[in-house]
């Protein structure tokens, strides 16, 4: 259990992302507005950290100048409470987010490793970019790390970064024992070699990520992929499949899948709170849906690998031909605007907007909506609460490393429980399949006909399958997720690298 792994003997845990736990914004009065975190990583690694007491480097998404708090642009967070940590953020100019966030993270590696080769775009020096903000990372990580301490690194924006680190550290200390211990988490897919041969710098990805001593996926699937990619991509690299490494450069990189979890206890209370209830409540009043009319819910961000349109297409269809369903049910779709700045995320806004019209003006009445539409911001109470009046959720990505709603729908349910209706192209598919109504996003008569299935569901299958997801969901919430990352490092057998928690806990 984590408690365990947390104690086990090292230094303290050092962590890596692009996006920052915490926002903080200065006012001209000197006030302080604190954002807490929203999304699942965020959350989950902070409360972590919180008890390892240990260093969090990100990018500092905000005002530079009116965020600093002391000349080294550390912050100590969270604001109140006891159990605090380092907050080290990272200031880009407007020249170095195009090139690593926008440029090569976002238009080269999102695109390719969901294996939309159509979207991919020219990196330019955009990679020269990508490349030094890397090095940034690693130059703070190797200045906030001691020989001994876990370097915990994420996602496909610091693929880099890994061997960047080494290079600032191993043989510092005159011997050439790899001084720190990195382990890093991909959170996209891992794609077929097929696919990946597309990247236009693919040898020193590679690299760069095989600097790491374990790398872990969501799924074996995305596993199995990487070995392969490094096996064809990286001349010299020696890989055994069967013990899941790669050796390159004189060292050996575990691949292990670990699979994400949510905050389920947190979640399934926020559920039952009066916010999420009065959320609801006005919800329902403001959109003008009926008590007693049931409720679908999509959630994601706006993205073009989540499948919205051909969700939107499938609800088209079952109300085109199964009539019973009209003014029965209507789909709630939350979609939250991302990376706007890019030209692919736009249009794939306007086309969702466009099915989400086309859908309403063909069946909708004067007292009923089969769709209703939002991009506001919703809080999580309030998503909770959403989750739990919904009789199904459609999680229906046409590819998603592993999909952390379709988790969250699950924590939030009660002891009547909402159908799952999940794409077998999600990573969470790989875990919760069995349970779940499952779907091919672009097979739209299959997708209406499960549509139809998930709403029709008798209740004892109803509660067959959701007590079987909710058991699933709670044994690997993200605490349990926290300690297999955690106990997998422990478990390389390297005499440092663990972490320890602050005294008296
Ligand atoms: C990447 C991978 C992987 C969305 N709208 C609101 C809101 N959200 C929250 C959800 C959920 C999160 O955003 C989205 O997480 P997902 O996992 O669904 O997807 P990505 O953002 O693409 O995340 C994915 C994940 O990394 C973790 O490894 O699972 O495969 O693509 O937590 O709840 N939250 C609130 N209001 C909203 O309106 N409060």
């Amino acid at each position: 259990d984590l408690d365990r792994v947390l104690a086990t003997a090292g230094d303290d845990l050092v962590v890596a992302s692009n996006r920052q736990p915490y926002r903080h914004d200065y006012g001209d009065d000197g006030d302080v507005t604190v954002d807490r975190p929203a999304g699942g990583l965020t959350a989950g690694l902070d409360a972590v950290m919180r008890r390892v007491s240990g260093t969090w480097i990100a990018w500092g998404d905000g005002d530079a100048d009116a965020t600093v708090v002391d000349e080294d642009d550390r912050v100590t967070v969270p604001p109140d409470g006891d159990d605090t940590y380092t907050l080290q953020r990272l200031w880009l100019d407007d020249a170095e987010v195009e090139g690593y966030y926008y440029g090569v993270s976002n238009r080269v590696l999102w695109p390719l490793c969901h294996a939309a080769l159509g979207t991919v775009e020219s990196c330019g020096d955009a990679w020269a970019d990508y490349r030094r903000v890397n090095d940034q990372f690693a130059a703070e990580l190797a200045a906030a790390s001691e020989p001994g301490d876990l370097v915990w690194l994420h996602d496909y924006h610091l693929a880099l970064a890994p061997q960047q680190v080494r290079e600032r550290t191993d043989g510092a200390s005159g011997d050439s024992t790899p001084n720190r211990t990195l382990a890093h988490t991909w959170h996209i897919p891992w794609p077929s070699w097929d696919s990946f041969r597309a990247c236009p710098h693919r040898e020193e990805i590679l690299d760069g990520l095989l600097g790491n001593d374990v790398l872990l996926f969501h799924v074996p699937r995305y596993c199995e992929n990487f070995l392969r990619c490094a096996e064809r991509g990286l001349s010299g690299a020696e890989v055994d499949r069967e013990a899941g490494t790669v050796t390159h450069r004189g060292r050996t990189t575990a691949v292990r899948a670990a699979p994400m979890g949510v905050p389920a206890d947190r979640i399934r209370e926020q559920a039952g709170s009066m916010e999420a209830t009065g959320f609801c409540a006005a919800f329902r009043k403001n959109r003008g849906i009926d008590r007693d009319t049931r409720l679908a819910v999509g959630v994601d961000r706006l993205d073009y690998t989540k499948g919205i349109v051909e969700r939107l297409e499938a609800f088209e269809r079952l109300f085109a031909e199964r009539p019973r369903w009209l003014g029965e049910v209507t789909f709630v779709q939350v979609g939250t605007e991302s990376r706007s700045s890019i030209d692919a995320y736009r249009r794939y806004q306007e086309r969702v907007e466009a099915a989400v019209e086309r859908v309403n003006d063909r069946f909708a009445t004067d007292d009923w909506q089969p769709v209703v539409y939002t991009t506001d911001m919703i809080s999580n109470e309030g998503l909770a609460g959403l989750y739990r009046e919904a009789d199904l959720a459609v999680v229906s990505p046409i590819r998603d490393g592993m999909n952390l709603v379709a988790q969250e729908f699950v924590a939030a349910q009660d002891d009547d429980p909402g159908v799952l209706v999940l794409s077998d192209q999600a990573g969470a598919h790989d875990v919760l399949g069995e349970w779940t109504v499952s779907v091919r996003p672009h097979d739209t008569v299959w997708f209406a006909d499960a549509l139809d299935e998930a709403l029709s569901m008798d209740e004892r299958e109803r509660r067959r399958r959701g007590n079987a997801l909710a058991d699933y969901v709670t044994d690997n919430d993200i605490e349990s997720w926290v300690g297999t990352v955690l106990g997998t490092v422990a478990g390389l057998g390297h005499a440092d690298g663990g972490v320890t928690t602050r005294a008296g806990d």
